[in-house]
């Protein structure tokens, strides 16, 4: 790829076009910080850890400090391109506010200290509440963007060291439901699909995924193949114009919450028009019957009143799905982050289901993950679930896992599901959590109703750990900071939406005295000298790749069978999706090639839930239901959202992410050029709603909800009338009160108005339905607001507002930054 090509102005920059059935062509991204010589590089391999695509890269090192990157060609993934932020995000390793000591609270202030005292406390903490209170007390909140060294060794400690039921990810808030969705439908975790169905599809649907910003690199992929011969049609389900909706066969843009009526209506008219495979319904599945029956008055007509879509619509995409020859789907999180998420998601596998498109190349289903390990967090179990996708109400499972740990199976705690994240933050705030630690994730800005947050984290009585890279808003509420290392500072090995295992190498040291995650956990797990039954040091392992062996013989016999895989397998060139066993050493492109396989009563991960309660099946009733272990369709509902539109709160408020930007933004707004683009917070509109309150691009206005308050800049946009759409990455670290919104003045954070509720089934919160009321606080001075124009953030009149660049002006500031920033 031409190096001058400015990648901000144009993300997704040249087309490589192919027809169906080829192979995507190769195409190397490259870029290296001005003036580094290229011949004095050296290269290590890594795959991004700033999406859930796993684009697999090189990291440039000169002079012992990373310099640049470039896309791995071999890659399976990518074959060599890269996104925005994978080309520029790695400069925040170099910034000056990495933290490089840990920090203690003494008299109410974060002091440095040294490992002996940060870990000590932590200890001395810890062991006073195993005494005192017991495991209970204690709970661990992880991340999706550790390695899977890590959370398996954290898992470990947590699970079987100190025998706690309170391990949970900020999985919690993102992939919750495509697990919750896999186990409902096929009995157990495991993405059935692969991203080289896009290569094969004659139709792409993305439900609620806004994949042109949130996986850049796959969205060149569908690109190329609208531009070569015999393109896909492309069905977008969006309320806001996203790039995916541009480029849409059909676009149908609902209101938000609404996605169960929508696809029960697709359901209804694929079964009306007997566009269904009975063969692959009677050998491979249960509950077709319950389905019909459930969708039977469910027409486009009545989805259209509910939807606000027109019914013809609704049947146009409903004749592209169930005519499509080979049918790719994939779902996020305008499915996954609302009330009837679980309910939503399985109903797009049931669409795969009863039209049996699953395990051929195209056809297939991506219920995706976002974030770069959050696949990892769910199969070491260090969410809530157990390690190897085992079931926690299956006591031969349970044994299993005793087994291969070497403790009693007493000592796992298993009398309730893990405990879900949401459900920790309650028993902080209610007190019977009294230590919580905290790695890779910054709840004080993404989880829900901030005020609240805050306040259960500023307890007194909770002892607050936080493992970070950065001083984040959480950070300054710790007790205890411990300085991480991490990406291109250590190895370890993550799993990226489509089960493809990659291994980043060590690059370059890490600042000062920071640590690997993994040596942090090692470090405790010694120091607490937690022990196996026999007395032996229950974790027998010291570094990645003693680690990532300990997680095989795990695996073992598991649908995440990772016993094929080595290291040096992982450094052959391309990643490689697992299963991976002796039997099939190069990996498995596709589950269900060959029927359903983790479903039996004895193997499942799940005996299912019921989809309105959240309740959960037994044993006796899974088995009676599908004795066999087919996939189980199970039909929903539609049920609206929790909080409808009134006169005091007249819009829908949804949240959710912009190209540039990572999460919080501790990476990528130390990244110039990614920061440039989108340097602050911004309040998206409808044309017609700006025009009829008076409001205009550029003005400061307040969106206002029971939970808090907010003030941005007004974008007026393509959006849907009646909908406003407020990005969740800026909180305060960057701003003078440094952890929340400066005195009485709203804040900037999404999540001051999001609402605490969840799925009842996946337990994953609302951050996309929401009402909200609109004020203006000030006509803007002429500038337009800080938004994006190249994405769905576009402005409805482009020549109001000057185009997206990370031109010269970026890249200069990015060379300054650099060169005080080396250390
Ligand atoms: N640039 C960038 N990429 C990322 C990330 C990032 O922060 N920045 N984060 C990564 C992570 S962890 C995740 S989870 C993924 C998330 O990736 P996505 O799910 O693609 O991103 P979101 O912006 O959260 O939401 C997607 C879309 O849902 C739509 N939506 C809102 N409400 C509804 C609804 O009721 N129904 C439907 N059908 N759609 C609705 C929104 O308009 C939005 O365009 O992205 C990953 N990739
Ligand atoms: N309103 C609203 N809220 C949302 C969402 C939304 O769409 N709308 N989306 C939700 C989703 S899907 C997600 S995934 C979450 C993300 O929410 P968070 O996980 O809170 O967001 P991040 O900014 O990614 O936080 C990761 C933290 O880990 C640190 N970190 C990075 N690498 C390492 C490492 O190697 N080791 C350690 N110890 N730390 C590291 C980073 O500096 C950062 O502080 O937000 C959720 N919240
Ligand atoms: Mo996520």
């Amino acid at each position: 790829m031409d190096a001058s090509v400015d990648r901000i102005a144009q993300p997704w920059a040249g087309r490589t076009p192919y027809g169906r059935h080829e192979r995507w062509p190769t195409r190397v991204d490259t870029y290296l910080e001005p003036g580094v010589d290229p011949d004095r590089v050296r290269w290590v391999q890594a795959a991004s850890v700033l999406h859930s695509d796993g684009d697999a890269m090189d990291i440039a090192v000169a002079d012992g400090l990373m310099a640049g990157v470039r896309g791995r060609a071999a890659d399976r993934v990518n074959r060599g391109r890269l996104g925005p932020k994978d080309l520029f995000g790695w400069q925040a390793n170099a910034s000056r506010d990495r933290l490089t000591r840990p920090l203690v609270r003494e008299n109410g202030r974060l002091v440095e200290c040294d490992w002996d005292t940060a870990m000590g406390r932590i200890v001395d903490r810890s062991q006073g509440l195993l005494a005192d209170r017991g495991p209970g007390s204690i709970g661990f909140y992880t991340s999706g963007q550790l390695y899977l060294e890590e959370y398996y060794t954290l898992a470990v400690l947590a699970r079987a060291g100190i025998g706690t039921n309170h391990l949970d990810g900020n999985t919690r808030l993102c992939t919750a439901t495509a697990a919750e969705a896999l186990k409902e439908s096929f009995g157990c975790d495991g993405q059935p699909g692969s991203y080289d169905d896009i290569d094969h599809a004659d139709v792409i649907a993305l439900f609620g995924h806004n994949l042109a910003e949130t996986q850049p690199v796959q969205w060149m992929r569908v690109l190329d193949r609208l531009a070569g011969a015999d393109p896909p049609r492309l069905i977008c389900v969006d309320p806001r114009p996203t790039q995916v909706a541009r480029k849409a066969a059909v676009h149908l843009a609902p209101r938000a919450g609404t996605n169960v009526a929508l696809l029960n209506a697709i359901l209804h008219e694929i079964i009306r028009t007997g566009s269904i495979d009975r063969d692959y319904l009677a050998a491979h599945t249960v509950g077709f019957d319950e389905l019909a029956a459930r969708v039977k008055e469910c027409s486009p007509r009545w989805a259209a009143r509910i939807c606000d879509v027109a019914a013809a619509s609704i049947g146009a995409a409903a004749e592209l799905l169930g005519t499509a020859d080979r049918l790719l789907s994939t779902v996020l999180q305008g499915v996954y982050q609302s009330h009837q998420a679980t309910a939503a998601a399985v109903q797009v596998n049931n669409l795969h289901l009863i039209r049996g498109m699953l395990g051929r190349p195209g056809a297939g289903v991506l219920q995706m993950n976002g974030q770069p390990s959050a696949q990892n967090t769910r199969e070491c179990g260090a969410d809530g679930d157990l390690p190897g996708f085992r079931n926690w109400q299956n006591d031969g499972h349970v044994a299993d896992l005793a087994r291969v740990w070497n403790v009693e199976p007493g000592t796992i705690a298993h009398y309730a599901p893990p405990t879900h994240a949401m459900q920790m933050f309650r028993y902080a705030e209610q007190g019977s959590i009294r230590m919580l630690w905290i790695s890779g994730t910054n709840p004080a800005v993404s989880l829900p109703e901030l005020s609240r947050i805050r306040s259960v984290l500023a307890q007194d009585r909770l002892f607050v750990v936080v493992q970070d890279l950065f001083r984040t808003e959480t950070a300054q509420l710790a007790d205890v900071v411990l300085p991480a290392a991490t990406w291109g500072e250590k190895t370890g090995t993550l799993t990226n939406a489509d089960r493809t295992v990659h291994l980043c190498d060590k690059a370059v040291e890490p600042p000062g005295e920071a640590r690997p995650d993994l040596d942090i956990f090692l470090d405790y797990a010694a120091r607490m000298d937690f022990r196996d039954k026999d007395g032996r040091p229950l974790i027998g392992w010291h570094d990645p790749e003693s680690a990532f062996e300990a997680w095989k013989a795990c695996s073992v016999g598991r649908p995440c069978d990772y016993t094929g895989l080595t290291y040096d397998t992982l450094r052959g060139g391309s990643g490689i999706q697992w299963p991976c066993t002796a039997h099939s050493p190069d990996g498995t492109k596709r589950l269900y090639t060959d029927g359903i396989s983790w479903a039996r009563p004895d193997l499942c991960e799940s005996y299912g839930k019921d989809l309105v309660t959240g309740a959960a099946d037994d044993a006796a009733a899974y088995r009676a239901l599908n004795p066999d272990g087919k996939a189980v369709i199970k039909a929903a509902d539609y049920l609206p959202p929790h909080e409808q539109p009134d006169e005091r709160y007249p819009f829908q408020l949804t949240t959710g992410r912009t190209l540039y930007h990572f999460h919080t933004r501790t990476k990528t707004a130390r990244a110039p050029q990614l920061n440039a683009a989108a340097p602050d917070v911004w309040v998206e509109v409808a044309v017609g709603d700006a025009d009829a309150l008076g409001l205009a691009e550029g003005d400061l206005v307040e969106v206002a909800t029971p939970r808090g308050a907010l003030r941005g800049l007004l974008r007026v946009t393509g959006i849907r009338p009646g909908l406003l759409f407020v990005p969740f990455h800026y909180g305060y670290w960057d701003t003078e009160a440094g952890h929340r919104p400066n005195g009485d003045t709203p804040g900037r954070a999404a999540n001051e108005t999001t609402v605490t509720d969840w799925d009842p089934v996946s337990k994953q919160p609302l951050f996309k339905t929401a009402v909200a009321a609109l004020h203006l606080v000030a006509r803007g001075d002429g500038r337009p607001a800080p938004a994006p124009t190249t994405t769905a953030s576009a402005p409805a009149r482009a020549d109001a507002v000057p185009p997206t660049t990370g031109g010269p002006t970026a890249l200069a500031a990015s060379r300054a930054d650099r060169t005080e920033g080396a250390r």
